[in-house]
């Protein structure tokens, strides 16, 4: 009875400690015995993570799984990509379900510190629009005063609303829904006269109505949204390997290797790109991954700003312009620390 009970115990004490083990274990031992990256992604955000008809996985979040994946373990297709609603995403990283969690996420002061998580940087400054339909007439958000809004459930987008409103002395009524493609239904099917969300998806869901022409993008932007990757709090080792795969991939943008002319630039004399690449240097050894792991990243995604265009940018429907997005040397905010 008392060994059974101590049995029992001892179950429910190993189920807890492998629920809260991310915080000791070793993620990225994990991953390379496991020869697979898990990273949680969004179900559908056109730019950033979304499935093609064969279900193989593009975007900006995207891209960062790719490069993780080649910078532990050599092969940018190494991932499985677990599609995350808002509101399910934080408890998948909290619970290890996923490795690290690329979905358009908003680095906020209780999330990095109450949740047990850590944001690993910032690949996307974004911040808080409003789409509403032409015919209300609206030229502000100022005017929205007494509107239904439609907006999804769980994100920092729903804080910013209520707090936008009360600050403004305006009333407002939300339509509240679980996924992106759920909140457009709900603004088409005239269910609210405002969708609010992230600005950098607003044109992007624009161009998925039946008649875009029918709404516009208010000049607006009330909040601060700063998006990236967010991994388990407790595992240095881990978080050092993401956030320097995140910096390695905006200091190839900096130091102008491409994509095309990695091999040319691994034969540079200029002693910044030497150390990046691993010409010379042992600093990717040191943190647990190979020397030239910024030459997988850029092998496997290309630099930063390739794949900004590509996914985001000039190289796709969003037409995204970098500007806050830009490097910090081109007027921008992207700024990776030096890889010395
Ligand atoms: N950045 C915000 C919002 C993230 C978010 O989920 N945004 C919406 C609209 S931009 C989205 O991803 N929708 C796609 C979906 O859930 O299907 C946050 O971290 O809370």
């Amino acid at each position: 009875m008392k060994a059974s009970h101590w049995v029992i115990g001892f179950g429910v004490l190993s189920a807890v400690a492998m629920a809260a083990a991310p915080a000791s274990a070793g993620t990225l031992e994990t991953v390379k015995s496991r020869g697979q990256l898990v990273c949680g992604v969004n179900t559908s955000l056109p730019g950033f993570s979304a499935p093609d008809e064969k279900g193989k996985w593009s975007g900006l979040d995207v891209d960062y799984c790719k490069a993780l994946a080649a910078v532990v373990l050599g092969d940018p297709a190494k991932v499985k990509y677990v599609p995350l609603t808002a509101k399910e995403r934080l408890t998948a990283v909290q619970t290890g379900e996923i490795d690290v969690l690329a979905r358009n996420t908003t680095w906020t002061m209780s999330r990095d510190t109450s949740l047990g998580l850590n944001f690993v940087g910032v690949d996307y400054y974004d911040g808080q629009g409003f789409l509403v339909k032409k015919a209300l007439g609206v030229k502000s958000a100022k005017e929205l005063n007494g509107a239904s809004v439609c907006v999804l459930a769980g994100t920092t987008t729903e804080l910013n609303l209520a707090d936008y409103f009360r600050a403004n002395g305006m009333k407002y009524q939300s339509v509240v829904f679980d996924t992106g493609d759920q909140t457009l239904q709900g603004f088409n099917s005239d269910r609210c006269d405002v969708l609010t969300s992230d600005q950098s998806q607003l044109y992007g869901l624009r161009s998925k109505l039946p008649d875009p022409g029918k709404a516009v993008v208010l000049p607006e932007v009330i909040s601060k949204e700063p998006l990236g990757p967010v991994v388990r709090q407790g595992d240095d080792a881990w978080f050092n390997v993401t956030r320097w795969t995140l910096f390695a991939w905006f200091n190839l943008e900096e130091a102008g290797v491409t994509g095309k002319n990695v091999g040319e630039m691994l034969k540079s004399t200029n002693p910044d790109v030497k150390r990046l690449l691993g010409v010379d240097s042992d600093l990717g050894a040191k943190m647990g991954v190979g020397n030239d792991f910024a030459v997988a990243i850029v092998k496997a995604v290309g630099n930063y700003g390739e794949s900004f265009e590509r996914n985001v940018g000039k190289g796709s429907p969003l037409q995204i312009a970098r500007g806050q997005n830009a490097l910090w040397t081109k007027g921008g905010l992207i700024y990776g620390p030096p890889v010395r």
